[in-house]
């Protein structure tokens, strides 16, 4: 039976099991542990429909269509008794009034879907710190590593569905995958109020017969350009191989073919403003290689822990995101075993995310670390499994008083460059790099200029406004 989940936050459910998962991160390869990342992507059905038909008893039952009543007016949403006369969302008003005369028009209440939203989403970070937004009725929840205090990925995705019908009278359906396309495209295969479900292994099998339209980022003229040559499922995509596809159509060629086999690497960024940090620059001059890499890592998640002591915080999660000289951005998270403000430790996490990377033969833009499932620094550090082993923080003598001192250096290293500026106290190997290190100094610009804002958001997807923007420093 999944376990209902407390409305407390700094109680997170999820704390129990994420020791497990970054240990079994460091243990097992690669591929094991993509099939043990558990995506849900939770899609509100009808919505802005929903919505009124739910606050207007008169509505329920008949064909409502959400949008402008004038000659130019266009249909926002349709419910589900009008998609059956073939009115969907994004028609014209005039054009779904004639294919079902007795639809009623509602006008659209914009602060209300952005309230019902907001309840929603308060929802789904129940049920995990690692919630994204897409747009005003979707979001992806990672859920990995979660099973054991709430159930199979089903029974968790029964449970959102249920804690969303019961809160707001509203329903959902919900995608479940490893990875976040196949959710995405799963939500939809059962609405409304569904579940689907595509287990771990059967990723391949799923996509097959799947148009090739339905890929992320395979748009109607790539799809047209594709049947021209006869290519009309995933499967007849797969078959093309990665060079014949990379020729065709460069990068987006090789990204389709990554996710005509079910890779999708793209990590669940948490997006609520309030509940991130993170410091990303853009640079003058391209960074290659992984040691330089690093360096920037070091400096970014130095001021990110400075920003936490500063604060008052300590974070689970790290986050980190790196752009290529093509535009290409990629984002990787981890879990962390307890919550940290320790500049090492968000470092060191970074530097495992960026081992997931490939740093071969390009070269970067854009680099950035980042925290989120942030937490008071004053709640109390629960202690672990490994813990009674001596290994958290303590002295090779077992002197239990090490986590104490780290913590508090932390908190000085980051009270003098408050007080001094960013250089005065760099980490020693930062130090030592910068001044005497291979690549000498990295000509940085500080947070990303607008321009960079507004650039093309490559492979990890558009940003959904309102939520958490993209660029620059400090999200919270
Ligand atoms: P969607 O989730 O795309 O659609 P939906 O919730 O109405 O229906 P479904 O059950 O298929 O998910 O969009 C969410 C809301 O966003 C929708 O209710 C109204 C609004 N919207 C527009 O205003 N214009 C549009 O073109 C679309 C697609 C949605
Ligand atoms: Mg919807
Ligand atoms: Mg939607």
């Amino acid at each position: 039976m999944p376990v209902s989940v407390p409305h407390v936050r700094g109680l997170s459910p999820w704390r129990c099991e994420s020791r497990e998962l970054t240990v079994a991160r460091a243990i097992l390869p690669r591929s094991l542990m993509e099939a043990a990342r558990v995506i849900l992507h939770v899609d509100m059905d009808a919505f802005f429909a929903s919505v009124e038909m739910r606050d207007d008893p008169r509505l329920q039952g008949r064909p409502v269509l959400v949008g402008g009543a004038g000659r130019r007016g266009v249909v926002a949403a349709a419910s589900y008794e009008a998609r059956k006369f073939g009115c969907r969302s994004a028609q014209p008003m005039v054009h779904a009034l004639r294919l079902c005369p007795e639809a009623v028009v509602v006008a659209p209440r914009h602060a209300t879907y952005v309230e019902v939203s907001r309840q929603v989403f308060d929802i789904f970070e129940r049920f995990s710190p690692l919630v994204e937004g897409l747009s005003i009725d979707e979001a992806f929840l990672d859920v990995s590593g979660s099973e054991r205090l709430l159930g199979t990925p089903r029974q968790i995705a029964d449970a959102v569905r249920k804690a969303v019908r019961e809160e707001t009278a509203l329903t959902c359906s919900v995608g479940i995958a490893s990875v976040k396309f196949l959710a995405k495209i799963a939500s939809g295969m059962n609405k409304p109020d569904g579940v689907t479900e595509i287990p771990a292994g059967k990723e391949l099998e799923f996509l097959t017969p799947l148009p090739v339209g339905a890929l992320w980022g395979a748009g109607p003229k790539t799809e047209e350009r594709l049947a021209q040559r006869g290519i009309r499922t995933v499967g007849d995509l797969r078959r093309l191989g990665p060079s014949t596809l990379t020729s065709w159509f460069g990068a987006q060629g090789a990204h389709l073919y990554r996710l005509s086999e079910g890779i999708d690497e793209r990590a669940v960024i948490p997006d609520r403003e309030a509940k991130s940090i993170s410091n990303e620059d853009t640079y003058a001059h391209d960074v290659v290689g992984v040691e330089a890499l690093k360096r920037c890592l070091l400096s970014q998640a130095t001021r990110v822990a400075d920003r936490l002591v500063a604060e008052g915080l300590r974070a689970r999660c790290v986050h980190l995101k790196i752009r290529d000289g093509r535009f290409v951005t990629e984002t990787r998270q981890c879990t962390l075993p307890e919550a940290v403000d320790d500049h090492r430790a968000i470092y060191g996490a970074a530097c495992r995310l960026l081992e997931s990377v490939e740093t071969e033969g390009r070269s970067f833009r854009l680099t950035g670390v980042g925290v989120a499932a942030l937490e008071e620094a004053s709640a109390p550090v629960q202690l672990g499994l490994f813990d009674a082993v001596g290994s958290r923080g303590r002295a090779p003598g077992g002197a239990a008083a090490a986590p104490l001192r780290k913590d508090s250096l932390q908190a000085v290293l980051s009270a003098v460059r408050e007080r001094f500026g960013h250089q005065a106290l760099f980490p020693g190997a930062a130090g030592s790099e910068r001044r005497g290190g291979a690549t000498g100094a990295i000509s940085h610009t500080r947070g990303a200029p607008p321009a960079e804002q507004a650039e093309n958001p490559g492979p990890d997807g558009p940003r959904k406004p309102g939520r958490r923007g993209d660029g620059g420093e400090g999200h919270r």
